[in-house]
């Protein structure tokens, strides 16, 4: 019989020496050169390049080693000696492909020439570029604009998402999804909403300044690890961190710096969390409401003698909706905070207590909150704790979503939306005399609605693996060959180039830690991080083939194939001159993008600033705006008997749908991705072994049958009624109707699902079970 304390965990802390192996392997796997490894030394440094991996800021005082393990993994991906070179196109035809696992179709490397689908062979045949663009533009200048997609990954530039976003528009849609739509598209809208920004208020220095931080759903250790040198400082200054998480991330709970020497050799480790809180899936609702509960009741306490607790100063000052979220704090009952979060009451108040002494706290969150279809509630409800004690606008406090994608956020600022609203198209008209679309476009999931009903003609992707990180894959594999033209432009081959329209293409990119030498001088491009400071980058590598080219060059390119000639738009220039671009982004956002060029290489980023911060709220009411969520679970599905939340995971040896390998150090799980993890008191309940194979099936109130077969039942520590497994093995569960209701993110973080026994004995998606090399 299965334990709580025979669980699978891991005991050490994260960083440390076991962050340096992970490193060493990966250089190794990858067979990089010492050119290539000393290449990390130049990363997120002025004059350097921006790390691709995720997006954390870049500190202004730099330490020799400005890289953490992951994005030093993300760095020698890009840099690896393997090339998936034409021969590799010759020996398969894309249904071989199809077979492999996502972790050793990247594997193969490097994309070395631009391809073209023959369907009568079904393999990727060499072409030149000349031939492609021709081809994509005939296409879409018969195609209707609206009837296309052009989706963006969070990597691309400032200066080629500007060109992208002007490009679709120019041509005549505002379908633009970006990854952000699965991602941080909670918290654009929720934030827009609720303090008039889409970003959050926190910089830097903030975490010099804070009392206390609050971590609701982002795992720092796995995802932003240099966040943890922030985070220990503040520890060790004696702020106090609180996490809600239902699984014990080790990221979360210690550390060892890497760059400390003395912690290095002693093995000392630096507690992190003071309090952590195993809270439900979707269950945050809840927590967030008892918090704001129990800062009420200590306020109530604090009145009787001439004392408060809530800023009521700043709420009338500042703030509107109070009275009716107080009334909805008065009227709830303990019980059902307690029932939905699965934290007692005395837990939820300790945390409450960290929060009223700290003068000054800061609130973060990442998936956990994002990934719900109540996700706008969760942010909202959050942001109430936060401006209760008027915690925005000022040092040391705040609200900090961690992004993901390295420029993802900046995406956005430049242009890259569906929702015309929230680009200056006026300028835009003025500045390159051509009428912008006014009607909103597609986001990811009405995408996918749009090609699950046969209504895309052309799918256009800047980076990504799109079929792969959806929700809804099964449907969406079958319905994806209906569109006519399919167009990935990418550095390595994942599943999404795999699956083709009638015409496709294949084109390959540099990365960014790749010289850009069109003109024979390296280009420089640039980058926003998650606290909203704007960095440059120019490449510092060799790259991986002549015949590559940059992203900004093929947008050029294409656009250029693709729209009649307008002297204003002039595409050739801009591939071969990204400063003119920069003028141009600064001529679109004079106020975020003030002296753009001069100001590229400051050190620490130049901020972009932020009106919230300053205690503008540039909302409908003009005030910060208390929202009354009038449920107390996220999920958006009521709780049934035999019913799971199955949360979806990424591991610490993967970025997103690129998989470095099979070891979720952190956590402990080695070897393997094909696995289900459960409590054992549930595994117990429900009369399974550990090791056995499962069925996990979707229980969406719809009829269609989503299911995984094969999955190995592991104990793991998590509450009960609810079981996790890793993204993106388990995206054919996810239901494209389970999405934010405010923002369409799709559900990934509560899936309602069921346990059959006698699965199979492999996973049933291709490949995915078992690492081959
Ligand atoms: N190495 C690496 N770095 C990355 C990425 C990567 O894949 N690998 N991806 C990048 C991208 S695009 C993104 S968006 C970010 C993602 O970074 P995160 O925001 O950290 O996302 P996840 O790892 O998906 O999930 C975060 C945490 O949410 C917890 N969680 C799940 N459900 C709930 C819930 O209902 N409530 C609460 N409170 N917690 C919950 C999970 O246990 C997990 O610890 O990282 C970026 N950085
Ligand atoms: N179940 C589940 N699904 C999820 C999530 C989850 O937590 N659970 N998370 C969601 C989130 S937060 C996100 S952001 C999305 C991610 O969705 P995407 O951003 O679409 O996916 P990635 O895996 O980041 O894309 C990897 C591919 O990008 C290409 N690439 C890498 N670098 C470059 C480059 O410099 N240029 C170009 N052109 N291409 C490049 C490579 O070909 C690589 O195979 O997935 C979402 N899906
Ligand atoms: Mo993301």
């Amino acid at each position: 019989m299965a334990k709580r304390d025979e669980t699978v965990t891991y005991d050490g802390p994260a960083g440390g020496w076991g962050s340096l192996r992970g490193i060493a392997e990966i250089a190794g796997k990858e067979g990089v050169s010492a050119g290539a490894m000393a290449t990390l030394l130049e990363q997120n440094k002025p004059g350097g390049f921006a790390c691709v991996s995720c997006a954390w800021t870049k500190r202004a005082n730099h330490k020799a080693v400005e890289f953490c393990e992951n994005g030093a993994k993300a760095t020698l991906w890009e840099l690896t000696s393997r090339k998936a070179t034409l021969d590799v196109f010759a020996r398969h035809t894309l249904a071989d492909l199809r077979g492999f696992s996502d972790h050793d179709l990247e594997q193969l490397g490097r994309l070395t020439h631009p391809l073209r689908y023959d369907s009568r062979s079904d393999r990727y045949i060499p072409c030149s570029w000349d031939e492609a663009f021709a081809e994509i533009g005939k296409e879409l200048r018969a195609m209707e604009p609206k009837k296309t997609v052009f989706y963006t990954s969070g990597r691309a530039s400032l200066e080629t998402s500007y060109c992208w976003a002007l490009f679709a528009r120019a041509y005549g849609h505002n379908n633009l999804p970006d990854s952000s739509n699965m991602c941080h598209e909670t918290t654009s809208v929720t934030l827009k909403k609720v303090i008039g920004s889409p970003v959050g208020t926190v910089v830097l220095d903030d975490f010099d300044h804070c009392d206390a931080l609050f971590f609701f759903g982002q795992n720092t250790g796995t995802n932003s690890p240099r966040f943890l040198h922030q985070l220990q400082a503040a520890v060790r200054r004696g702020c106090k961190i609180v996490t809600f998480n239902p699984v014990r991330e080790r990221g979360l709970e210690s550390m060892i710096n890497p760059q400390e020497p003395t912690a290095m050799v002693s093995g000392h480790e630096t507690a992190l969390s003071c309090q952590y809180h195993q809270v439900k899936p979707g269950g945050d609702i809840a927590v967030l409401l008892g918090l704001c509960k129990h800062v009420l009741a200590a306020d109530d306490a604090a009145r009787a003698d001439d004392r408060q607790i809530i800023d009521h100063a700043f709420i009338a000052e500042h703030t509107t909706g109070f009275e009716a979220f107080e009334a909805r704090l008065r009227s709830l009952d303990w019980s059902d905070i307690e029932e939905v979060s699965g934290v007692t009451r005395a837990a939820i108040e300790a945390a409450g207590t960290v929060y009223v002494e700290a003068e000054n706290a800061i609130g973060i969150y990442g998936m956990g909150l994002t990934q719900h279809m109540h996700g706008f509630e969760n942010i909202a409800t959050y942001v109430n704790l936060l401006l209760m004690k008027g915690n925005i606008g000022r040092k040391g406090a705040g609200i900090s979503p961690v992004r993901g994608h390295s420029n993802v956020q900046g995406q956005r600022t430049v242009g890259i939306a569906e929702k015309p609203e929230l680009v200056p198209l006026d300028r835009l008209a003025e500045l390159f005399d051509f009428a912008p679309p006014r009607e909103k476009g597609m986001n990811t999931v009405e995408a996918c609605e749009a090609i699950l009903k046969g209504e895309v003609s052309a799918f256009i992707s800047l980076g990504g693996n799109f079929l792969r990180a959806v929700p809804e894959q099964r449907a969406m594999e079958e319905a994806w060959p209906r569109m006519r033209l399919t167009v990935q432009i990418a550095t390595k081959l994942n599943r999404s180039h795999l699956i083709n329209g009638e015409i496709a293409y294949l084109l390959p990119c540099l990365g960014r830690s790749e010289m850009d030498l069109l003109t024979g001088k390296p280009q420089v491009v640039s980058m926003e991080d998650s606290l909203s400071c704007v960095h440059g980058s120019v490449g510092k590598r060799t790259p991986a083939s002549k015949d590559l080219k940059s992203e900004i060059e093929i947008v050029s390119r294409l656009a250029e194939a693709t729209l009649p000639p307008n002297p204003n738009m002039p595409w050739g220039n801009w591939a071969r001159d990204t400063a003119a671009v920069r003028d141009l982004i600064e001529k679109t956002y004079p106020d975020e993008f003030r002296d753009f060029n001069a100001r590229l290489f400051t050190p620490g980023g130049f901020y972009r600033g932020h009106p919230a911060r300053e205690r503008q709220w540039k909302t409908e009411s003009g005030k910060a705006e208390f929202v009354t969520p009038e449920m107390l679970s996220a999920t958006g599905y009521q709780t049934a008997p035999e019913r799971f939340t199955l949360i979806t995971l990424r591991s610490n040896d993967q970025f997103n749908t690129t998989i470095y390998g099979y070891s979720d150090r952190l956590r402990g799980i080695e070897g393997k991705r094909d696995v289900l993890l459960i409590n054992p008191g549930e595994i117990d309940r429900l009369g399974l072994a550990v090791g056995e194979r499962v069925t996990v099936v979707c229980d969406a109130e719809d009829d269609i049958d989503r299911r995984v077969t094969g999955l190995e039942i592991m104990p793991f520590d998590l509450p009960d009624g609810c079981v996790a497994g890793y993204y993106p093995e388990l995206n054919p569960l996810v239901p494209l109707s389970h999405h934010d209701r405010a923002s369409k993110t799709p559900a990934y973080k509560s899936v309602p699902v069921r346990i059959k026994r006698n699965g199979e004995a492999r996973l049933s998606f291709p490949g995915a079970d078992k690492p081959s090399s």
